[in-house]
């Protein structure tokens, strides 16, 4: 089975870029060799991921490395979008972890080497957990200290790196971990998440401005999430309540980044749970920024309600993913059309779009069809939006392997690669080898 683009698609042009992404927490393993972060607290509490498990061995990245950039390789892709583990290259008193960053030096050199672009993620949610101590998101103060770690590990990586977002899904971080508490570090508080998110939003600001003065010919930006918003009918209600998710799930961490406020929705907020803003914080988090992150999977559709102003609908009969996801790539293409027509965007990367499937291995074969529907169809979708005048230049499909996904454990695979984590042994995917297919046939 085989993904194609149209053959007069951009995306088949050599000044697009294709990539595969993971992040640190989710395969690096080793554990004891860095701090303790918020995942790990959170691992320890029983009943917070569906299998029980933790990060400690994960894919054993930082042991298997130098196989796994291999296999980045044999890909043939043009670039590998990772994160560094913020608790693996800081000691607990802010000064450099000499062991951590090298081993982030030995993997950019490889990197290089082959000529693969790295795309480093500079927080993937695994805050370090004497942070989190101190209140995490919800002191001000964690801002800053983000801040002197960017500048920290971007002189002491030198040239190496292509490109760096702040940020990966501040959504997650604030609205799953602070807010309704089913990612790290648990909180379940309206005024946390909005104070999580506004703070997070604040240390990317500051972040960037570190990025824009001491590495001003790296591709500098932050990586958002979107789960595009539909009304459940046509009626002016659902239509309102869509309107209104939209803005709290999505538009919160976008529209002060371009306008430099917080979408109507916060006036529906009762004070208390309002964020402190202090004066000046808006001019921080509206740095300009090379390139816009933009991570899809799915939508959701929301009707009125009277208590909570919307309400998700679970669409029953739909397509979805094994973790639950609707598939509706047309939710993709609307997405970027809109975002396009709604701020001065600068050019966006795919950094993320994949999908869970219950993997099953067949004589040595990964016969993952569904995958291969899913990567094509919003392929397809993401083509569909170039060709209405979007600046898309690049798409990273998340995964580059099985890995842990969060408060699933391992028990969700997104991976192109399959991972025996009995073995660590790889195995590309069917989905992989299209992937690879498509990427080589430009
Ligand atoms: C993203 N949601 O997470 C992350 O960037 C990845 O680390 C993760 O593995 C991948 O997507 C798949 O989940 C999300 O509930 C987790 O809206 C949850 C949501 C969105 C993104």
């Amino acid at each position: 089975m085989k993904i194609t683009l149209p053959p007069e698609s951009p995306m088949l042009s050599k000044d697009f870029t294709f990539g595969v992404a993971t992040a640190s927490f989710q395969i690096e393993g080793a554990a004891d060799t860095r701090l303790p972060c918020i995942w790990d607290t959170f691992c320890a509490q029983a009943g917070n991921i569906r299998d029980g498990s933790d990060g400690k061995q994960a894919c054993e990245h930082v042991k298997l490395w130098q196989e796994d950039v291999e296999l980045i390789e044999s890909l043939s892709v043009d670039a590998y979008r990772f994160s560094i583990s913020w608790p693996r290259v800081i000691k607990q008193d802010g000064s450099l972890n000499q062991d951590g960053v090298d081993f982030y030096i030995h993997l950019l050199d490889r990197l290089n080497a082959k000529g693969i672009k790295p795309y480093v993620t500079l927080y993937h949610w695994d805050l370090p957990q004497h942070i989190e101590d101190e209140g995490g998101w919800l002191n001000r103060k964690t801002a800053f200290l983000f801040q002197d770690y960017v500048e920290k590990i971007v002189i002491a990586l030198g040239d190496r790196v292509y490109s760096y977002a702040t940020f990966n899904e501040p959504f997650c971080s604030a609205f799953l971990g602070y807010e309704i508490g089913i990612h790290a570090p648990g909180k379940t508080k309206v005024a946390f998440g909005r104070q999580a998110a506004h703070h997070i939003l604040l240390a990317h600001g500051l972040g960037m401005q570190v990025l824009q003065q001491l590495s001003p010919n790296t591709e500098n930006g932050i990586v958002l999430n979107f789960t595009p918003c539909y009304p459940h009918t046509q009626t002016p209600k659902d239509i309102t309540a869509a309107r209104k998710a939209d803005e709290y799930m999505n538009q919160w961490y976008i529209k002060p980044l371009f306008d430099k406020c917080y979408p109507e929705i916060i006036n529906d907020l009762a004070q208390a749970d309002r964020p402190i803003v202090e004066p000046g914080d808006f001019d921080i988090i509206a740095q300009k920024i090379d390139f816009l992150g933009i991570n899809f999977y799915t939508r959701a559709v929301y009707e009125a309600n009277p208590d909570t102003l919307y309400a998700q609908i679970d669409m029953l009969n739909a397509p979805k993913t094994d973790i639950g996801w609707e598939i509706y790539p047309q939710a993709f293409t609307d997405l970027l059309v809109s975002l396009h027509n709604s701020y001065n965007l600068p050019p966006i990367f795919i950094t993320e779009n994949g999908a869970a499937m219950a993997d099953k291995i067949i004589d040595g074969k990964v016969m993952d069809t569904d995958r291969i529907d899913y990567y094509q169809s919003h392929l397809n979708a993401v083509n569909n939006a170039i060709t209405q005048g979007v600046n898309v230049k690049g798409y990273f499909a998340w995964s580059l392997m099985d890995n842990f996904e969060w408060a699933e454990g391992y028990l969700k695979r997104f991976g192109i690669v399959y991972v025996d984590y009995q073995t660590q042994q790889r195995t590309i995917k069917a989905s992989g080898l299209a992937y690879r297919d498509l990427i080589g046939s430009r």
